[in-house]
């Protein structure tokens, strides 16, 4: 975003934060939200916005008052039509969200997902000591997005060895949680194909019988959930599951590379690879935004907004209030960064959060043990998105020592 002139301040109200310039540098514009107020009009899209810790982090607790059954994008599905199917769990509020969020909680629980750790592992030495065979890496194509697309896939149990619609996938669903503008639309190009393939890959017959996806439609066979909500619960994992930790994992390997102290208490201390992740997910949010929409007139601090308004809660920008981290910009593993909301809060808090720890934890473990170092050798340049902020490529230097 362009620095407002002396004598030509942008006001808030005024932000287009889905403008490319905007998103190429969020920052400036979310301290100027924050400072504008608890809750924000803003004009173009006639929407209300919330990038404070305080009320965003309330907001999300409280799904009676903002919902997410109309959409967690700029769309309101009371008046718009979906450009899918909504998700059982992001797009439902209870009581229907209850009863699948809890089999997805089971499927995903730290327990359950401790069987997967030797696979990681050993897919995790195998991409590691590629990078370290290279020296010169791009931290994004040959780790953070390598890692992920090599465990996360087969964790599922996609049979299909070609995974070159995940990817695009994510893109499609995270750009359409903003508005209609090029950035949805470039990566809309190709959707009925890529959606038909995702289509395929959530049925039982796709799936391999010992994977995450496996369990899901045995939670239908069970009859804890019906036989068609199986495949849709399927779809969650792979929209949420890639994209995601691709990003987050990339900004945890870029924020190590370009803080060399943070680099050495990880190589100190591997079981600190998790809370490499989470420092990330709150200093960057690969999820910068959501929205809810209002069942009912509500007063917050003051302002009164009426019902069925959409409200876009900077996930971003609560996580870098001043008024609840210290040195908020500070890329810091041994921050308690309990409380952050990278992963959201309340209900529909991150159900694959574990996964995405589980990921970290064992790559980072495998990298910190490998004495080695981990230089920047250039700026990372930026992936637009209209929801999420992650990286196109990270160069850095991997060295043994
Ligand atoms: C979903 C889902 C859940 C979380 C995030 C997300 C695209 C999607 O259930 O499809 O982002």
């Amino acid at each position: 975003m362009t620095l407002p002139f002396l004598d030509n301040p942008v006001k808030a109200e005024q932000l287009d934060p889905f403008a490319e310039d905007f998103l190429a540098d969020p920052y400036p514009g979310h301290a100027l939200l924050r400072e504008a107020g608890p809750v924000v009009r803003l004009e173009r899209y006639g929407i209300w916005a919330m990038a404070r810790y305080q009320q965003v982090y309330d907001s999300l607790r409280d799904a009676d008052t903002f919902c997410s059954s109309a959409g967690v994008g700029i769309s309101n599905f009371h008046q718009e039509e979906p450009w899918r199917q909504p998700s059982l769990l992001l797009e439902a509020d209870p009581p229907a969200h209850t009863g699948v969020r809890s089999v997805v909680n089971r499927v995903l629980s730290k327990r359950a997902l401790e069987v997967l750790r030797s696979s990681f592992e050993r897919k995790a030495e195998a991409v590691v000591e590629s990078a370290l065979a290279k020296g010169s890496i791009d931290g994004f194509t040959d780790l953070g997005r390598l890692f992920p697309m090599q465990v996360f896939p087969d964790a599922v149990g996609i049979k299909d060895p070609d995974r070159s619609m995940l990817l695009p996938y994510g893109e499609m669903a995270f750009n359409a949680f903003g508005p209609q503008n090029a950035l949805f639309e470039k990566s809309m190009e190709n959707v009925g194909e890529v959606s038909a393939w995702i289509g395929t890959q959530c049925l039982r017959e796709s799936l391999t019988d010992d994977g995450l996806g496996a369990q899901v439609h045995a939670a239908a066979e069970a009859g804890e959930i019906t036989p068609e909500q199986a495949p849709l619960l399927v779809r969650s994992l792979l929209t949420a599951g890639v994209d995601t930790t691709v990003h987050g994992l990339g900004h945890a390997l870029y924020n190590l590379a370009r803080n060399p102290g943070q680099w050495q208490l990880l190589r100190e201390d591997p079981t600190l690879g998790r809370a490499a992740l989470d420092e990330a997910v709150r200093l960057e949010s690969p999820v910068q935004t959501f929205f809810r929409t209002t069942t009912r007139e509500v007063q917050v601090e003051g302002t009164t907004i009426p019902q069925d308004q959409k409200v876009l809660l900077f996930l971003a920008a609560a996580n870098r209030d001043p008024d609840r981290w210290e040195e908020p910009e500070c890329y810091d593993i041994r921050r308690d960064t309990r409380g952050h909301v990278g992963f959201g809060a309340g209900i529909h808090m991150c159900v694959g959060q574990m996964l995405a720890r589980l990921e970290a934890d064992v790559l980072f473990t495998v990298l910190a043990r490998k004495e080695s170092t981990l230089e920047l050798e250039a700026e990372p340049t930026i992936r637009l998105n209209n929801t999420l902020r992650g990286y196109a490529s990270i160069p850095l230097r991997i060295t043994p020592n």
